[in-house]
């Protein structure tokens, strides 16, 4: 038989088998070898006795180092005890190559000694329970717009203005012009409304924030849906839905996964729209109760996300901040002209927000004004502007951050974890 994944010995049960791979670990008793051999899909033990292979193969096993690159051939047995259910009884051993001394030990390491080897902490069976949960996550993303009829339109990485605020830009040289890495596709998004309907993007974006918390990320990904004749009631459905969608099919589809995690899955399954909605109004109300010291008009940090989910079993929306804590392009109340008709979609558990979306202002001379009062130079928006020019319409859209998501659905103090290679505060290494 020829190389065969680990993930799929349950088919080859009684059969020979050629597995391609590394030393997991490896242990010996006398004339019986242990070597847990690992192929990216999954692990399995191979069991090696002494007087059923030559001594040459048998002295091999005795030298390997742990993460040395080896071909295994042996017999898939059925195994209840064993992790994933079979065991390989080795018949033969290649090293390919022979690992120096790893750095990573089954030892305790320091998280920045582990962040310094991510390349290779990248191996361990809890990166890589967390990648797949991510990998899950974001097929859940596509998969729910490309069934509900939105076009994928990607947005560019360099672009000549800001979207959220001019603070959070990352700089860089366009030939003779400066450019900035995208901070989002929003506007974009915009464009592509008024010429497919409903489409989408999906791609890292990048904010140079000087925050040191465990929600920020330097460079993230985020999914960006928008909606032409979408109100902001539409925009908040189709958050609920979206979000109930990928944490159900995460549910059934990554328990393995969230069992490595050892993820509390019960406080997943509630996560079923409808999700709970309180104004801005009421979320300060509820502050100043719980002693929050906060005054109408301030925006809410970590800590009071935090105390405001943690009155919900599920995600819980914050709707309709004030006008001045929010972007540029977001369309006032008419009921209420000075706070807009956004929302922020905090996760439970302390994860804050995930979310950050509105129902943009589709009339030209306030969008003109808006642009005034935050101080944007109308010539680098003046396509921006024409959308409202030539059969402007409603339109809404929101902003799903990957990490945070990732963070939350598996449980994880920190969003370093969640993307392969992290760009923090102060890493952009590896
Ligand atoms: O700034 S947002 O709230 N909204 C936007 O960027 C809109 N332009 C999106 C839109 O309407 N198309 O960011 C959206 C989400 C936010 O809720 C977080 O989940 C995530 O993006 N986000 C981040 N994740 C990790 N690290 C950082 N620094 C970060 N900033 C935002």
């Amino acid at each position: 038989m020829g190389q065969v994944y680990i993930e799929e010995l349950s088919r080859y049960e009684g059969q020979e088998v050629t597995i391609k791979g590394w030393v997991y670990n490896r242990r010996s008793s006398g004339k019986i070898q242990f070597i847990l051999v690992r192929d990216g899909t999954g692990i399995v033990q191979g069991v090696m006795l002494k007087n059923e292979v030559s001594p040459e193969v048998f002295a091999l096993a005795r030298e390997l180092t742990q993460e040395s690159s080896i071909i295994v051939k042996g017999l898939v047995r059925a195994d209840e005890r064993a992790p994933g259910g079979y065991e390989l009884t080795l018949t033969d051993l290649e090293l390919v190559h022979r690992a120096e001394e790893y750095p990573i030990t089954p030892k305790e390491h320091g998280i920045e000694f582990l962040m310094d080897h991510r390349h290779l902490w990248l191996r361990s069976r809890r990166q890589h329970a967390i990648m797949r949960v991510r990998g899950e996550i974001i097929k859940a993303i596509r998969d729910f717009f490309d069934d509900r009829g939105f076009l994928l339109i990607d947005a560019p990485f360099l672009t000549p203005a800001a979207c959220e605020g001019t603070t959070t830009l990352f700089e860089t040289e366009y030939f003779d012009e400066k450019a900035y890495l995208t901070q989002s596709g929003q506007l974009y998004m915009e464009a592509a409304a008024m010429a497919f309907g409903k489409v989408y993007c999906f791609g890292p974006t990048f904010r140079a924030e000087k925050s040191k918390t465990r929600r920020h990320l330097m460079e993230f990904w985020m999914v960006e849906p928008e909606v032409a004749y979408a109100d902001h009631e539409d925009n908040m459905r189709l958050q609920e839905d979206l979000i109930s969608h990928i944490v159900q099919r995460v549910l059934r589809r990554r328990a393995p996964e969230l069992e490595v995690l050892e993820r509390d899955t019960s406080r997943l399954e509630t996560v079923v729209k409808p999700f709970p909605r309180i104004t801005y109004d009421e979320a300060i109300k509820i502050l100043r109760q719980e002693g929050v010291d906060i005054q109408w008009g301030d925006d809410f940090g970590g800590g009071d996300e935090t105390i405001l989910a943690e009155k919900f079993d599920r995600p819980v929306f914050v709707e309709k901040y004030p006008a001045e804590v929010k972007a540029f392009y977001m369309k006032p109340d008419p009921e209420q002209p000075e706070v807009v008709l956004c929302d922020d979609l905090l996760a439970p558990e302390g994860y804050g927000e995930i979310i950050g979306g509105s129902q943009r202002i589709d009339d030209l001379e306030l969008l003109k004004q808006r642009m005034q009062e935050h101080d944007l130079p109308e010539e680098v928006y003046a396509w921006y502007l024409d959308l409202r020019r030539y059969g402007s319409v409603p339109h809404s859209g929101f902003g799903l951050g990957l990490e945070r998501t990732v963070a939350w659905i598996c449980g994880l103090a920190h969003v370093r974890e969640t993307i392969p290679f992290p760009r923090l505060l102060n890493r952009l290494y590896p």
